[in-house]
């Protein structure tokens, strides 16, 4: 299979991108014969989508990351000063064993599996991405969560000495997400690693972020420090500047518009200004994945 890939390709083709796709392909393989995947690259995964992946120099460099700016290049360009290593995740809260858990030990524990998803921001510009991560899942059941759990709320690093954006109050900081218990254990939802096979840029979220492809991206919480386990809804840092603009659940929804603008459609960032918008599917294309977590409630009441 790796022979008849390679054999359409000259020195000349063998970009970066090139070669990861020669891997997808081989790793797809590899993936049906082996169950067990390649240790440290990750597998391939039922969940991704097929659609064309967004350049390395795309998704690193057009981010939003408001700890270091508010411009779309401002992250690329600053968050190179923050300290990623030594890096531990507080899990508190509903759960049977809380306590600083080491990235490096959350590492050796998770099983790192790629995962190519559509990711939509609220602002209507999309990408399409080949993350490297593991379950969220699987991090809360090392923890053990209690009975009774109903949310999860996430936070950002606070350290202004570093993320000079910290030093402006117009978010309350430090940047906080929450997911309820259900969304949070649901296997779309992972902890981002790596974008390409490579280490996650800084500008991305390092060394962990949070993934959730059927929400706006501002639940996609980057540089994850704390995870509580509760069971009251946690803050959520948009919807608490915002709530008339940005609801909890974020869900991505074509049928309900930000009182500013319309969602159903969006711009895929790399097709050029002139680019013909695409329209936005439910719940990002995951509907059938995640329509049965909201049966029975009205999307436009939890929006
Ligand atoms: N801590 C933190 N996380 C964050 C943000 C932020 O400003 N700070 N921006 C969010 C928004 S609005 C989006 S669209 C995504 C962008 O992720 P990307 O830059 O990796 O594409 O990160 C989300 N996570
Ligand atoms: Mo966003």
């Amino acid at each position: 299979m790796a022979k008849r890939f390679l054999s359409d390709l000259t020195w000349g083709d063998v970009t970066p991108e090139h070669v990861f796709m020669n891997r997808r392909a081989f790793m797809a393989g590899a993936t049906a014969l082996a169950a067990g995947g390649i240790a440290g690259q990750g597998f391939a995964s039922q969940y991704s989508t097929e659609e064309d992946l967004n350049s390395w120099e795309e998704i690193t460099q057009y981010n939003n990351f408001y700890e270091f700016g508010t411009g779309k290049s401002d992250p690329a360009e600053y968050a190179g000063a923050l300290t990623t290593s030594p890096w531990s995740v507080e899990i508190d809260g509903m759960v049977d064993k809380p306590g600083a858990y080491d990235f490096k030990t959350i590492m050796d524990a998770m099983t790192i599996e790629e995962r190519i998803y559509r990711f939509r921001c609220v602002e209507a510009w999309s990408m399409v991405i080949p993350w490297n991560g593991f379950e969220l899942a699987d991090l809360l059941n090392m923890a053990g969560v209690q009975d009774g759990a109903k949310y999860v709320g996430f936070e950002t690093l606070l350290r202004p000495e570093e993320m000079w954006g910290q030093k402006r109050n117009f978010i309350p900081w430090p940047y906080r997400e929450g997911l309820r218990l259900d969304e949070a254990m649901h296997p779309l939802t992972i902890m981002a690693t790596g974008i390409y096979g490579k280490d996650i840029p800084n500008q991305n979220g390092a060394p962990l972020r949070l993934v959730v492809p059927w929400k706006y991206g501002f639940k996609s919480i980057k540089s994850v420090v704390k995870i509580t386990v509760t069971d009251t809804q946690p803050e959520a840092s948009w919807n608490m500047i915002n709530p008339r603009e940005y609801g909890f659940y974020s869900n991505v929804n074509p049928e309900v518009d930000h009182p500013r603008w319309s969602q159903a459609s969006e711009r895929r960032v790399g097709g050029g200004l002139l680019a013909k918008r695409i329209p936005t599917p439910m719940f990002n294309g995951y509907e059938e994945q995640v329509a049965s977590l909201y049966e029975g409630m009205d999307l436009r009441e939890n929006f």
